[in-house]
């Protein structure tokens, strides 16, 4: 199976014969960083390898569609429920930039005590399971191929059947995980000392499959009643982790920390999260950083969202991040829809490029508030870590709440979260191994009993039972659905007709979900706006109408309000006219030929018409016009006779004559065309001349009919002119 980039992914297709897929690799893949990379005249400090297949900023337009690639590996999460149209969005989002695709699973797995099994669907998320893993694993081996850059799949190791996951993430070509033992504990409340031993040997799996870890600090910006009041004791929960990993067997450069700006505007972010920033990055020197985004602050304005998003990004870049996650935009108001993944990739790129070589020019100073307020928070985070361990260390330390506590350490307000040892979820129920406990398998954390059979074996004792999973796939038991009614193959079957005919619904997250946004103001306060976008709604046919923004732009005057609802029919794409697309040539093409060749036009509103506004727009540089192709434009002005506009021609030798026509009564505009036309032919230069004729109620089609080489309706702007003109040049002479 290959992609192209012209046709749908088939997932009925890729899963055909998933039983035996195998993932084409293992472990983690960093970008290839290209120094001094020259494209379209720039020279790039830090950046990438270009990918094949790839969808550049809008921007770019004017660049040559260049895309350079920056050197961090770009996240998106995806998580829609549904993991059959999540692949999709990967498509979109690899395209885009992301090479590190993070599932979301659903709301309860972290308490499920094994795998789960099938592909049912998820709330918040989707059921990680084997199959469903293994499918987005094949999806993205061949996602990869198509975009010429390896991605990173990811999910989460945390939680009750964290060994078992890893396992399965190891067998199945999984490369990063997020992998905290404090992360169960404090926010799951799942017992602390299952939660540390299932860590060992989730850890131990990991480090054997190469797979990347993410900690979990960052939950505790999230959780905190004051993100920024944390940060002394994230200093000590990446420690722990780090720490308790590099033990187990983990390289350090694949533990990345979870980071995140704490505060975000209108607190004063910087002066808050860049001495954060930089003494992680000091502390923890040998460490990846993985530079997550504040989302504690985020409501339901994506463009607020944005900003934080950038100012976080400048973080990242003054203090180097390794890998860069973007949250998405309308992550504070939805389960997040495929335009904002797509969107908040293109953020991180558009930001990381753009601060391209930032650190050539400025630097951190060495001196004064920045150093200071940072070494105050290593000296906090010392004190906190010196105090848990006088007071018998990290499961006594939560006992009393030192987690999560809302005054900045060490003042404490006596709200942290307080565990049990003894409590919390699956407590009890870890078991000192026996004396002839025996686990003949690869990566297995501690005792095994290994040297009672054969002291030889002790790096390698799956020998015994003649390889296990690891080496050899084949013995993988692969489960594929449990239930009848929640699964992949139903889905499908619901969706079959938005897949197999040329029917279409918009989507924002399923196919076919119908969902619609509509950007409304009314000049009213925000409840009447709400409530009167409801109603518009309901009038509208939408159904399961919902305000998810509202924005006061005056208390009185007026108030936004971005509405969602789903359309209750679909358009068969079979059934429209497609208006030919005006062909564009690039700025460049065209000023060369007119440089090369040169090119002249007479210009005017013919007949009784003194409309001046849209011609000017088609010549004047001003407004993007053709003038700044170096076309040269002879502009005779308003209501002009149509044969004083060929005489004109003539007279200058122009090689063509361009007629705005605005008045339209009696089809006057199409009149002047067949005129200008057929005045041409008198006088003997219809074949040498170009004849084009615009307006906002020009029909290119019908405008052709009257005799004239090309009409430009509503919207043209000049570069369609000065394309068609350049390729109709070409085409007279012989020269395309
Ligand atoms: C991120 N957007 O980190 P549940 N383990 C750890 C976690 O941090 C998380 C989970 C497990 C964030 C996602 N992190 C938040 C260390 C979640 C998730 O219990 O299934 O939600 O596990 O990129």
């Amino acid at each position: 199976m290959k992609l192209k980039p012209n046709e749908k992914l088939d997932i009925r297709e890729l899963l055909k014969d998933i039983k035996d897929y195998r993932p084409k690799r293992r472990g983690w893949v960093w970008r290839n960083h290209v120094p001094n990379l020259n494209m379209n005249g720039y020279t790039y400090r830090e950046v990438s390898t270009p990918l094949k297949n790839n969808i550049p900023l809008p921007a770019a337009k004017y660049f040559n569609q260049i895309d350079p690639q920056p050197l961090p590996v770009i996240t998106t999460e995806i998580a829609s429920g549904r993991f059959e149209d999540d692949i999709r969005r990967m498509r979109m989002a690899a395209w885009h930039g992301a090479d590190h695709i993070m599932v979301i699973r659903t709301a309860g797995q972290s308490h499920f005590d094994g795998l789960i099994e099938g592909t049912p669907q998820g709330v918040g998320g989707i059921p990680v399971t084997r199959k469903q893993v293994r499918l987005q694993r094949k999806a993205l081996d061949l996602i990869e191929e198509e975009v010429g850059r390896p991605i990173n799949y990811h999910s989460y190791v945390s939680g009750v059947a964290g060994p078992d996951i890893a396992v399965m993430f190891a067998e199945e070509g999984v490369n990063g995980a997020h992998q905290d033992p404090q992360y169960n504990v404090l926010y799951r409340n799942i017992n602390m000392v299952r939660s540390f031993v299932d860590a060992a040997e989730s850890k131990k799996v990991m480090a054997w499959a190469d797979i990347l870890q993410i900690d979990g600090a960052h939950n505790a910006n999230a959780t905190a009643r004051d993100a920024w009041k944390v940060m002394p004791e994230l200093f000590v929960q990446h420690a722990i982790n780090c720490a308790f990993s590099t033990k187990v067997g983990m390289k350090k450069e694949n533990i990345a920390l979870s980071t995140v700006p704490p505060t975000a505007s209108p607190a004063p972010d910087l002066r808050i999260n860049l001495p954060y920033a930089v003494a992680l990055r000091e502390f923890f020197s040998e460490y990846k950083m993985r530079a997550q985004m504040n989302t504690k602050y985020m409501e339901s304005s994506t463009r607020e969202a944005t900003v934080t998003h950038v100012l976080n990004l400048l973080i990242s870049k003054l203090t180097s991040a390794d890998i860069q996650s973007t949250i998405t935009p309308d992550e504070g108001r939805n389960v997040p829809w495929h335009m904002y993944n797509v969107e908040a990739c293109d953020t991180a790129k558009q930001a990381l490029i753009g601060m391209d070589g930032l650190m050539d020019m400025i630097e951190l100073k060495d001196e004064g508030y920045l150093r200071e307020k940072s070494r105050e928070l290593k000296e906090r985070a010392i004190l906190f870590f010196e105090e848990m361990l006088e007071n018998g260390g990290y499961f006594n330390a939560v006992e009393k709440g030192f987690f999560i506590d809302s005054g900045i350490y060490p003042e404490r307000n006596g709200d942290g979260i307080v565990r049990n040892m003894e409590g919390g979820v699956s407590a009890n129920s870890v078991y000192q191994r026996d004396e002839d406990y025996f686990a003949p398998v690869t990566a297995h954390f501690g005792y095994n009993n290994i040297s009672q059979y054969d002291d030889e074996l002790l790096d390698n004792p799956s020998k015994l039972i003649d390889g296990s999973t690891f080496e050899k796939p084949e013995k993988i038991v692969f489960i594929d659905e449990l239930d009848e009614d929640d699964n992949v193959y139903k889905r499908l079957d619901e969706t079959e007709k938005y897949r197999l005919t040329s029917f279409v619904k918009p989507e924002v997250e399923w196919l076919a979900d119908g969902v619609v946004v509509v950007d409304l103001v009314f000049p009213t306060d925000k409840r009447h706006a709400e409530v009167c976008a409801l109603e518009i709604g309901k009038r509208m046919n939408l159904t399961d109408v919902e305000v998810i923004h509202r924005e006061v732009l005056h208390l009185s005057e007026g108030t936004r309000i971005q509405l969602k609802g789903k359309v209750p029919f679909d358009i068969d794409l079979s059934s429209l006219t497609i208006p030919e697309e005006p062909e564009e040539l690039s700025d460049d093409e065209i000023r060369n030929y007119v440089k090369d060749k040169g090119l002249k036009v007479v210009a005017a509103t013919v007949g009784e018409d003194e409309h001046s506004v849209g011609m000017r727009e088609i010549i004047d540089i001003k407004h993007g016009g053709i003038e700044k192709y170096g076309i040269d434009c002879v502009y005779l002005g308003t209501s002009v006779p149509i044969e004083k506009l060929v005489d004109a021609a003539i007279e200058t030798n122009a090689d063509a004559i361009l007629a705005s026509t605005i008045i339209s009564h009696d089809e006057i505009h199409y009149k002047n065309m067949k005129k200008l036309h057929e005045v041409a032919i008198e006088k003997g230069i219809r074949d040498e001349v170009i004849i084009i004729c615009g307006g906002t109620q020009v029909s290119p089609d019908y405008a052709k009919k009257q005799g004239i080489d090309a009409g430009f309706g509503r919207g043209t702007k000049g570069v369609h002119v000065a394309s068609f003109l350049v390729k109709r040049k070409q085409e007279m002479l012989h020269e395309d």
